[in-house]
């Protein structure tokens, strides 16, 4: 499927700009098996990139300019390198002009290129499209102008990207599209940017992914009021608890002796923070240890926490999630990404994939008269230069 896809990126660069691309850049999305809303919190997450990409042809184009064509779009724009970059109404672009303005602002020097983009993400799914797009967007300037960039600082060059286009993103999203590596999963400390990878070895359960269908309108003030919600919640404890630096060092029976010192609202944040800061150390053990029935129940958990803590779901998702939970089959369902809409995540036992998609996709039909999507994934490898 990626091949088609980088044939026909390739070939459209050609006729477009009547020459061959001097870089080809392939630039994933990503999973996330459990750690949500937990990036921004400074906890650990546990995400991995997968084989739906963004790919990317570029060449140099020796003027101060830059188009940008979206194959998917059907649309391009052009960039003036030297003049101020400001928010376009054109909202797919700001993720370009974003990523160009952090390089700039930041002290990479590059000149005018041209680029074709395409992706098979699907947009809205919670499986990280703009972050992909920014990442493969770096990845393809530096190697076009040859700036070092660690691929740290790819990730954090993106993230600020985002933050400009109005998003007030945690690092998860960026670092795993970057840092992903086939058939492993990676335990990131949001807070120091540390990192290992686990196997992504999920045993007799395969993992897919539900796509809702539903796109998330709500996502973007929802997900920065979230921010703020945490961030109040997170002042309180310290100042009752001057030790704590964040919720990672607090502990549920400290969080509850403070139940009354915050709103009703906050303290369910906070108490979802506490709880699900505490499975992603969880899960990655029952994951080590081959224990996906472990696994997966950590996920329903979570779930309920996104759903009736942190208030982040929506009935389509409730629905998914509560029918898994009596599917003989799946082992373990949540919502996955920033929520409002998207996919969850499943693990389903090997044998059993199709009964289980023609159950919840007639299901979902009948329910919401909405089709569900199914998506495979293969953990594979972060942005990277094909060319
Ligand atoms: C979105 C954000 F971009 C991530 O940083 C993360 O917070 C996620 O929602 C929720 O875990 O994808």
């Amino acid at each position: 499927m990626n091949d088609i896809l980088i044939q026909n990126t390739t070939a459209f660069f050609e006729k477009s700009f009547g020459s061959v691309p001097q870089k080809v850049v392939l630039s994933p999305g990503r999973i996330n098996i459990i750690g949500e809303h937990i990036d921004y919190n400074d906890g650990y997450v546990l995400p991995a990139a997968i084989d739906k990409i963004i790919c990317f042809a570029f060449e140099k184009n020796n003027t101060n300019s830059s188009k940008i064509i979206a194959i998917d779009l059907n649309e391009a724009f052009e960039i003036d390198l030297t003049a101020e970059i400001l928010l376009s109404e054109e909202v797919w672009t700001n993720y370009i002009r974003g990523v160009i303005k952090q390089l700039q602002d930041n002290g990479f020097v590059f000149e005018g290129f041209n680029c074709v983009f395409s992706s098979n993400i699907p947009v809205g799914s919670g499986l990280s499209s703009s972050a992909a797009l920014e990442c493969g967007m770096i990845f393809g300037i530096a190697s076009l102008f040859d700036l070092k960039i660690k691929k740290a600082d790819i990730a954090l060059l993106g993230q600020k990207a985002e933050h400009w286009v109005g998003i007030n993103c945690g690092i998860m999203d960026q670092f795993s599209s970057v840092h992903g590596l086939e058939n492993k999963v990676i335990k990131l400390d949001c807070n120091t940017l540390d990192f290992e990878y686990h196997n992504a070895d999920f045993k007799d359960y395969a993992l897919i992914l539900f796509d809702s269908n539903v796109k998330h309108s709500l996502f973007t003030s929802e997900y920065n009021t979230r921010r703020q919600e945490c961030e109040q919640g997170l002042a309180i404890v310290k100042h009752h608890f001057p030790q704590i630096k964040s919720f990672r060092d607090c502990t549920e029976e400290q969080l509850l002796t403070l139940q009354h010192q915050m709103s009703a609202t906050i303290f369910k944040r906070a108490h979802f923070v506490v709880k699900e800061i505490d499975r992603v150390e969880k899960a990655c053990e029952a994951l080590d240890q081959g224990n996906i029935t472990l696994l997966g129940q950590l996920l329903f958990e979570a779930h309920y926490g996104l759903s009736q803590e942190y208030e982040v779901s929506c009935k389509e998702l409730d629905m998914l999630v509560n029918t898994a939970k009596t599917d003989d089959f799946i082992v373990g369902s949540r919502l996955m990404g920033g929520g409002f809409g998207g996919c969850t995540i499943n693990f389903i036992k090997k044998g059993h994939e199709n009964e289980v998609k023609n159950k919840f996709s007639n299901l979902y039909l009948n329910t919401f008269g909405i089709e569900l999507k199914f998506y495979d994934v293969t953990i594979s490898n972060g942005t990277r230069l094909l060319l």
